[in-house]
């Protein structure tokens, strides 16, 4: 949970085993799972546990190591679930579709249109 003394975000729940998900892979600060509603063969979830940064601009300026672990789990559930190739997708801002202010990263893979950006 943050320190903000704001509520859990729904993916802290999923941390935490509040919420069930589908764990594909832990790490110390990192979890990924596969999403609820899937827009690809493959696609997973690869989130912060804590809830520290809403999007990915914010994560870039205030942990930039914590980014680099979310690629690196991004490449590891890749490599277990999609052959290592795989897309991976930032909504930043509802406008852009994203609707859970916990930053995190989408891993599509598993056969993906060639021409679309999905
Ligand atoms: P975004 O739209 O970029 O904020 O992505 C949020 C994703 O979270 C969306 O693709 C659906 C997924 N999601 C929402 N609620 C749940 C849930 O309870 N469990 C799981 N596994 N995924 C969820």
């Amino acid at each position: 949970m943050s320190d903000s003394g704001a509520r859990p975000s729904l993916f802290e729940r999923i941390a935490t085993r509040e919420i069930p998900a589908r764990i594909v892979l832990e790490t110390e600060r990192v979890i990924a799972f596969h999403d609820i509603a899937p827009k690809a063969p493959v696609h997973v979830v690869v989130t912060p546990k804590a809830g520290d940064y809403r999007d990915v601009v914010e994560l870039a300026a205030g942990d930039p190591g914590l980014l680099a672990e979310l690629v690196a789990a991004a490449h590891e559930v890749a490599d277990s679930l999609a052959d290592g190739q795989f897309r991976l997708v930032f909504n930043t801002g509802p406008d852009a579709g994203q609707t859970v202010f916990h930053v995190h990263a989408h891993v599509l893979g598993g056969g993906l249109e060639e021409t679309s950006l999905g």
